[in-house]
């Protein structure tokens, strides 16, 4: 097991009066399963606007994107000229896109219920998803099992996305599966394959993921996750793009390793 000590920034104590935003049987939950709920944290409004500027520089192609084609992953098209080819994946670097993400990015909603997840002093990773999450009906592909830590390179494997729902999520629109507790599991490096995602090929595997549970969400709830927790996301097989913004975060004492890619970018601490 993962000797997972969360909070987890240095000098972190919980304030005794405060009032707290994720009561603390859901900062416990997180804590034994690598991810919790919030609904409704963003309000339709919000959702809406986010979506529009999301839709709008879909439309336009308006760059930094990633498209189907360029992840490979099962049902993307092939090329960029193959049918579909243009299906984007990701709207990437949404906190320099457009105020709205980034007010969002850096809102107490989120930033109050990170800090009882991470810790007082924390930082918004402009390299790691920062991003929209378009997920197009006739071609999405689908994203195999993986622990977004294995991309990554922090001193610590302590960080926590924050994935807000800008409309419904759920099964047959390609939703996050999820394996409860697995952030706290030491996988061995031959449980992966050569792109770090789970195999499936393994029995031992196979039954691990028979924990996986749907993390089914209506717009403007978010979803906390941890660095380490496994999860994987299906195909869009509705007539309607899902859009889901994501931001990750990490403390301002756990830094990117210098030069990897988790250090190109700065990033942004969070006031308060
Ligand atoms: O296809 C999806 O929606 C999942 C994306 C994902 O798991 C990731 O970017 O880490």
């Amino acid at each position: 097991m993962y000797p997972s000590n969360l909070p987890v920034c240095a000098g972190f104590q919980p304030v005794a009066n405060a009032v707290p935003v994720l009561a603390p049987a859901k900062v416990d939950y997180f804590e034994r399963n690598g991810f919790v709920i919030s609904r409704g944290l963003a309000s339709h409004e919000r959702c809406e606007r986010m979506k529009a500027v999301a839709q709008r520089h879909l439309a336009a192609e308006i760059g930094p994107l990633e498209y189907e084609t360029q992840v490979k992953y099962p049902g993307s098209p092939v090329s960029l000229e193959a049918p579909g080819g243009r299906t984007v994946r990701r709207l990437l670097q949404a906190y320099a896109r457009d105020s709205l993400f980034r007010d969002w990015a850096t809102s107490s909603q989120l930033s109050a219920r990170l800090r009882q997840l991470l810790g007082p002093h924390m930082e918004l990773s402009q390299a790691h998803h920062n991003c929209v999450m378009t997920k197009n009906p006739a071609f999405s592909s689908a994203t195999g099992w993986h622990q977004d830590i294995r991309y990554w390179s922090f001193q610590k494997p302590e960080l926590v996305s924050a994935w807000l729902a800008l409309g419904p999520e759920h099964e047959e629109n390609g939703c996050l599966w999820l394996v409860p507790a697995s952030h706290r599991v030491e996988f061995r490096r031959d449980q992966y394959d050569e792109d770090l995602f789970f195999r499936t090929d393994l029995a031992e595997n196979r039954k691990i993921l028979q924990a996986k549970i749907a993390a089914e969400l209506d717009e403007g709830d978010v979803l906390f996750f941890h660095c380490r927790l496994l999860h994987a996301a299906g195909r869009n097989r509705t007539g309607v793009t899902k859009f889901a913004a994501v931001f990750t975060y990490h403390c301002d004492d756990n830094h990117p390793l210098p030069g990897t890619r988790s250090a190109s970018v700065p990033a942004i601490p969070l006031k308060g």
